[in-house]
């Protein structure tokens, strides 16, 4: 409906309602700036993992690293930060008209702008009340594959939703465990499309396809299709994209933790997150002070069964990059303690042969960047979990623009990880069979 009356307002309305200026006095609107803006989008010339460490360090925005370049939006209070690396700084624009100009602002017959949806051309999209009935009517639609139960609420008391898909899926079953989690950046749409064509895939092609059979008859998957339902929504809650990247949970100076810096393994512990409450890779108070982290990981705990890890593997979805990685991100050595070099080998092998699948590029995510109190780290580093992080399409991207590809897109750079997700699940009863070791 949203869409009949939208597509109403942009023939009569034409190109003009492309956001230049603002056109609408709704006051959550941030107004774009003509002269001195403040978030600028910067490409910074950064030929190593240090340099690009150096640059994750100033607590800037980090969007992509691709081919030595790393492209940042940094806040007016940042730059000096990022001039002092003493890089090569390219500023790109004013990163707040970019998202305007992606955006069009959806007019109520008030002429308020109304709330929570996506923007013409990215109709595609699932929301949350669209992700909640996708999920809903699998269940209803594959009763004897599909269960839909809640891990717990977000901070602003939406359910996480977690959907387990396997022949039997009431029944706990002595089979290996696969976790799919998506969206725990609020600006990353495609990722929850990623989840959801995992759900689709291995219930709706149960009854056709052979291999999907064998995978669900073999395994017990798990996937959680936005593990940050708040900022997701937040993101597209003015009709026009605001490149949110953290929960919306308040702190003592701004708003939002970044999920991705309050797992509890090493958290804070190497430079690879920031103390400030503005920052856009903010790590909390403490480890799992995000209520979402907190419900994610007391699932996977719960998965300990007779004091054995049931989960055995894991992808945690992100956009954008084109990347395959794998732990630790706290340090830029390949073998930590608790990280063996048949480990270390047994992590890489398994990612490049996704990566032969899909065309991603393959590293250590360190190799990207120093991060710490991320997802895959604490997986590994506490629950002996094969955890990987995948930065989904585009390989690189002007910008926030990166985040937000036309949902035309969405079929096939979902589908292009298909093979990828077999594989993990095929190596899920062994990964290190993958490098002939035994379990
Ligand atoms: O920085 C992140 O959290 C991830 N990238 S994103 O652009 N989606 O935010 C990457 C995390 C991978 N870990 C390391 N690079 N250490
Ligand atoms: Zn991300």
């Amino acid at each position: 409906m949203h869409l009949s009356l939208r597509a109403l307002v942009a023939a009569a309305l034409g190109a003009s309602l492309v956001l230049s200026a603002p056109v609408t006095s709704s006051a959550s609107h941030r107004p774009v700036s003509t002269n001195s803006p403040d978030r600028v989008v910067y490409e910074i010339a950064t030929p190593g993992a240090e340099d690009r460490s150096a640059v994750a360090a100033t607590g800037v925005d980090v969007l992509g690293a691709k081919d030595g370049t790393t492209t940042v939006v940094a806040e007016r209070s940042q730059v000096k930060a990022l001039e002092a690396t003493g890089l090569e700084l390219t500023p790109l624009g004013d990163a707040d008209a970019q998202l305007a100009a992606l955006g069009r602002v959806d007019f109520a017959p008030n002429g308020d702008a109304t709330t929570l949806d996506f923007p013409s051309g990215y109709a595609g999209y699932h929301n949350f009340a669209e992700m909640t009935a996708e999920l809903r009517q699998t269940v209803t639609d594959h009763p004897n594959l599909a269960r839909l139960t809640s891990i717990g609420k977000s901070y602003q008391n939406r359910d996480l939703w977690m959907i387990k898909i396997s022949n039997a899926p009431a029944t706990d079953q002595a089979k290996p465990e696969v976790l799919f989690t998506c969206n725990q950046h609020a600006r990353e749409h495609l990722t929850v499309e990623m989840c959801l064509r995992i759900v689709q895939r291995f219930t709706d092609g149960y009854a056709t396809n052979a291999a999907v059979k064998n995978l669900v008859d073999t395994r017990e998957i798990f996937v959680v299709p936005s593990v940050n339902p708040d900022g997701a929504e937040y993101d597209i809650a003015t009709g026009s994209f605001r490149g949110w990247r953290k929960n919306v949970q308040p702190n003592s100076t701004a708003t939002g933790t970044d999920p991705n810096r309050n797992w509890g393994y090493r958290w804070g512990c190497c430079g690879g997150s920031s103390s400030s409450g503005s920052s856009d890779t903010y790590r909390g108070t403490a480890a799992f002070s995000a209520p979402e982290t907190a419900r994610l990981r007391d699932h996977v705990n719960s998965r300990v069964v007779g004091g054995v890890q049931q989960i055995t593997t894991h992808i945690d979805f992100h956009t954008y990059s084109e990347l395959i990685l794998w732990p630790f991100g706290y340090t830029y050595d390949d073998t930590a303690t608790g990280l063996n070099a048949d480990q270390a080998n047994a992590f890489a092998t398994l990612g490049r042969q996704m990566a032969g699948s899909n065309g991603y590029t393959p590293q250590q995510s360190s190799d990207l960047y120093i991060t710490d109190g991320g997802i895959n780290d604490w997986m590994w580093g506490v629950h002996k979990i094969w955890s990987y992080t995948f930065e989904m399409y585009p390989a690189s991207g002007s910008g926030l623009n990166g985040f937000y590809p036309r949902d035309t897109v969405i079929a096939a750079q979902t589908a292009r990880n298909d093979g990828a997700v077999d594989l993990l699940l095929t190596y899920s009863d062994c990964v290190p069979r993958i490098i002939g070791k035994t379990c």
